[in-house]
């Protein structure tokens, strides 16, 4: 659960806490017995923390296309991210990665940790993938196709201009988005949304990763590559490393702003996207990540602590987020809610202030549109913690017992003093 201080500082966040707690435990508990569906369920447990519980809820036949399509997206990333792999020999293996998930015999040496485990036993993932039926099959093989290609592409290939930038971010996300819309389609209860949509709904949260990573991906060993833009980047420093030193902090910030004005102009589509989505548990599945980006990019902006540390949302937030979002009344609310936070924290003399509080209202407007803004419990907007009668009973029950434990197994005084 999250830390005792976090909890005590937003005690709100207990019961959310407690709730995704529980269900983190029953989704263990169902784990299918058969091995190869067993390995897939408890390796996307330990690969992804909220993704692997909020895919519960999708219909049987859906879910597992889904854990097989996330399963082999991140067999394809970790050959890409292990730099110890020579470029002749990683090239050819993305490129035939798509015909690779047909073969339950192959399987390629690579990552670390649970990743390697998910490479040294791949074939499991093989053998699960070609029980699902064939129109699944389909989606996942071409788009692992187009994505192997296209991260081949950019192994040489560094990211200079804003357009390389959105073209990486299409091959390792927006196809993903893509796959996705062909996989509800194939479920039958969607219908097939267009590309530059499903698209934008990757950009939105890659872009995000990335800026919120950087200081993870700029520190890594061995050096990792970056997606920050030169186009960006180098309006504020020479090299992109030099926005992590201390007497860069003023250009740090601006670049981070910039980066986050940049990933706003997606929300229009996502809205878009979200706001056609009919089935309640697809809807769920697409909507938390979406807030959650939001969330961690209101989070990100204007913060120099993105150069020091980790800026993540706290647990307690995102159990509130999973327990919260049900339908679109909840979405608008909660990007209406990031995107005003986001808004105050701008600073007209920031060089991109006009851009970004455009891009923001832009959002906000069609939030208010909707209609839904009326009555919403905050996410955030509450400085002071308070404190539920439930709670403060729960914290008096619990210090009585302590007392009288402790008053049970007290030395006697009056012996001693006798
Ligand atoms: C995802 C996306 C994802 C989920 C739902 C709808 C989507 C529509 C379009 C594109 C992507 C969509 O969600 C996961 C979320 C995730 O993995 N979260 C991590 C937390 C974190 O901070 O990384 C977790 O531990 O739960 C996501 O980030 N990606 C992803 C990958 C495959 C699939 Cl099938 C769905 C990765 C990426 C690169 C952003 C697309």
């Amino acid at each position: 659960m999250g830390s005792l201080k976090a909890v005590l500082k937003h005690p709100d966040d207990f019961y959310p806490l407690f709730k995704l707690k529980m269900a983190a435990k029953a989704a263990e508990k169902q784990i299918p017995s058969e091995p190869h569906w067993g390995f897939c369920y408890s390796m996307l447990h330990k690969v992804s923390r909220s993704f692997a519980l909020v895919i519960q809820q999708l219909n049987p036949e859906l879910r597992d296309a889904v854990c097989i399509f996330y399963l082999v997206l991140r067999a394809l990333d970790t050959v890409e991210d292990d730099t110890s792999i020579a470029a002749d020999i990683k090239v050819p293996i993305l490129v035939a990665f798509h015909q690779h998930i047909y073969d339950r015999d192959w399987h390629f040496a690579c990552g670390t940790k649970e990743y390697k485990v998910l490479m040294d036993q791949f074939h499991h993932v093989s053998t699960a993938f070609l029980e699902l039926s064939k129109s699944y099959q389909e989606a996942i093989e071409d788009i692992t196709m187009r994505m192997g290609a296209g991260m081949a592409k950019f192994i040489c290939k560094e990211v200079e201009t804003i357009d390389d930038y959105d073209e990486y971010c299409h091959y390792v996300a927006g196809l993903v988005g893509l796959g996705l819309s062909k996989l509800f389609y194939a479920s039958g209860t969607e219908i097939l949304f267009p590309d530059p949509l499903s698209n934008s709904m990757g950009l939105f949260l890659q872009k995000t990763n990335i800026i919120r990573d950087y200081l993870e991906d700029i520190n890594e060993i061995p050096k990792s590559r970056m997606f920050w833009p030169r186009e960006i980047w180098s309006k504020y420093v020479n090299k992109l490393e030099d926005l992590k030193y201390e007497e860069n902090s003023k250009k740090a910030v601006q670049c981070l702003n910039d980066m986050v004005t940049n990933a706003l102009i997606h929300i229009e589509d996502c809205l878009k996207y979200m706001s056609d989505l009919r089935d309640p548990a697809i809807f769920k599945f697409c909507a938390i990540p979406q807030i959650m980006a939001i969330g961690t990019l209101a989070l990100c902006y204007n913060n120099i602590e993105v150069f020091r540390g980790v800026v993540k949302m706290r647990r307690g937030l995102t159990a509130k987020v999973i327990d919260r979002t049900k339908t679109m009344v909840d979405v608008y609310g909660a990007f209406y809610e990031f995107s005003s936070m986001l808004k105050s924290k701008v600073e007209m003399h920031d060089p991109n202030a006009k851009t970004t509080i455009s891009r923001i209202e832009a959002a906000q407007k069609i939030c208010r549109d909707s209609g839904t803004l009326t009555n919403r419990r905050s996410y955030i907007l509450k400085s002071e913690p308070s404190y539920s009668p439930a709670l403060i009973a729960l914290v008096f029950i619990i210090l009585a017992i302590l007392y009288a434990y402790v008053s049970a197994n007290r030395p006697n005084k009056i012996k001693l003093t006798l």
